[in-house]
C-alpha cells in the first residue's frame, strides 16, 4: 500500500505555485509516510520517494535553482535540513524497526516444531531373501550342518559330470543354460553344484546346507523366472538311509512353517545324482481340508531329494560301500511364497517397496 502511494506520489510533476507551499506539503507528507511505516521495506521506499534521484528532495531542488539568489538563500538551507532530518528519522526507524523484526524471527524459530515438517520415513528391512534364508540357516544350524557357498559361474563338470550327468543328457543342452564365453563354464543351474567342491577331501560325517543363486533360460511367469534361489542339503555318514532323510525333511519344514503337526508324503522322481529319487510334498500348512495355496488337495511339493547315487560319492571320493548320504534341493521363492501367501515370484527382485516393506 504505501510504496504505491509513494510511487504515485513522485509521478506529480505539476509545478507548486510557490516554492514555500511546496515545502511546507512536503514537509507534511513527510510526516504521515514516517508515521505509516511499518517494515523495513516501508522505510526504504519512503527514503527512495523522499530523497531518491527522482523524490521530492530533488525536485525542490530543481525549483530552487530558478530562484533569485536572496530566496536562495533562504529555500537551500531549508531544504537541505528536511533532507537530514528525513534521513535520520528514517535510519531511527530502521534501527528500531530491523531489531523488532529480528525478536520476531528469534520468537518464531523458538517455537519451531522441528517434527511438524518430517518428511516420511523410509524404514530399511531386511529383504525377504534374506529373512527366508537366515531362518532356514539357523535350522540347519541347530541340527549341526554346516553352512557353506559355491561359486554362481561354475564349471560343468561340477554343475554335471560329477552329478552323473554325463554330456549327451538332455539337461546339458544349451538352450536349457546360460553358457559364459569360457569354455567349459556355465551359469549353475542347481545349487547340487556344490555337492562335489563340499565332498572331494574330506570325510564323512559331512553335513551342509548351502543356499545361493541359480539360472536358468526358461520364461518368466508367475512361478517360474529365469534367476531364482535354491538351497542344497546333503549329509553323508555310515548307514544314512531314507528315514533320516525323511526325518530331517520333516523337521526343517516344521520349524520353517511354525507348525508342529506338519507332515509329509513321498513320491518317486527322477534326478540323475540319487537313486532312489524321491519328491516330498508337506501337508498344507493352512488348511486340512484343501485351500487355494493347496490347490485343494491338501499337499504341497516341496523337495526333490533322494539317496545320494553311488557314482556322485566315488566323484566326491567317498567310498560308496562304506558311506551313504542323502541329498535336498529346495526352491527358497516358492517357501517364501507358499509361507507368506506371495503370488508372484518376479516380485522377489522388482526392487517394489511396497512389497518388500511388508516384510
Ligand atoms: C533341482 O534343481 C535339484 N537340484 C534338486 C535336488 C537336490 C534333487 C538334491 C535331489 C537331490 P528342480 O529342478 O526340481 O530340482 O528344482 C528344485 C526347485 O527349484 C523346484 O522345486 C522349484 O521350487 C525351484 N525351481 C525350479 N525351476 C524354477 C524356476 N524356473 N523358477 C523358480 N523356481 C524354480
Amino acid at each position: 500500500m504505501l510504496k504505491a502511494y509513494y510511487n504515485a506520489l513522485t509521478k506529480i510533476k505539476s509545478p507548486m505555485k510557490n516554492l514555500a507551499q511546496h515545502l511546507e506539503t512536503i514537509v507534511q507528507e513527510k510526516t504521515t509516510a514516517i508515521k505509516a511505516i511499518q517494515s523495513c521495506q516501508d522505510v526504504e521506499n519512503v527514503r527512495i520517494a523522499f530523497c531518491g534521484r527522482k523524490g521530492h528532495i530533488a525536485h525542490l531542488m530543481e525549483q530552487l535553482k530558478d530562484l533569485p539568489i536572496d530566496e536562495k538563500k533562504i529555500y537551500g538551507p531549508r531544504i537541505n535540513q528536511l533532507k537530514t532530518d528525513i534521513q535520520q528519522e528514517l535510519d531511527a526507524l530502521l534501527h528500531t524497526i530491523s531489531q523488532e523484526e529480528i525478536a520476531k524471527k528469534n520468537a518464531q524459530q523458538k517455537n519451531f516444531d522441528v517434527t511438524a515438517y518430517r518428511l516420511k520415513e523410509l524404514k530399511g528391512t531386511t529383504h525377504i531373501y534374506t529373512q527366508i534364508i537366515e531362518d532356514l540357516e539357523n535350522v540347519f544350524i541347530s541340527m549341526g550342518y554346516d553352512i557353506i557357498d559355491g561359486p554362481e559361474a561354475e564349471n560343468e563338470y561340477n554343475n554335471f559330470e560329477a552329478l552323473n550327468i554325463p554330456a549327451h543328457h538332455p539337461a546339458r543342452e544349451e538352450e536349457d543354460s546360460f553358457y559364459l564365453k569360457m569354455p567349459g563354464m556355465l551359469l549353475r543351474t542347481q545349487t547340487s553344484s556344490v555337492q562335489a567342491r563340499a565332498m572331494k577331501g574330506k570325510t564323512p560325517p559331512i553335513a551342509f546346507f548351502s543356499p545361493g543363486r541359480v539360472y536358468r533360460k526358461e520364461a518368466t511367469d508367475q512361478t517360474h523366472d529365469f534367476l531364482f534361489t535354491q538351497a542344497e542339503g546333503l549329509l553323508i555318514n555310515k548307514d544314512v538311509s531314507v528315514s533320516n532323510l525323511l526325518a530331517t525333511a520333516r523337521t526343517f519344514l516344521q520349524k520353517i512353517f511354525e507348525k508342529d503337526d506338519l507332515n509329509i508324503r513321498v513320491r518317486p522322481g527322477y534326478f540323475p545324482f540319487v537313486e532312489p529319487g524321491l519328491e516330498i510334498d508337506a501337508s498344507c500348512p493352512f488348511c486340512t481340508q484343501g485351500c487355494s495355496v493347496c490347490k485343494r488337495t491338501g499337499w504341497i511339493e516341496l523337495l526333490g531329494s533322494g539317496l545320494i547315487h553311488p557314482n556322485v560319492l566315488k566323484e566326491g571320493g567317498i567310498d560308496p560301500t562304506i558311506y551313504s548320504g542323502f541329498a535336498f534341493g529346495m526352491g527358497i521363492e516358492r517357501i517364501a511364497m507358499i509361507k507368506y501367501g506371495i503370488n508372484d515370484i518376479r516380485l522377489f527382485h522388482s526392487s517394489k517397496i511396497n512389497f518388500l516393506d511388508q516384510f
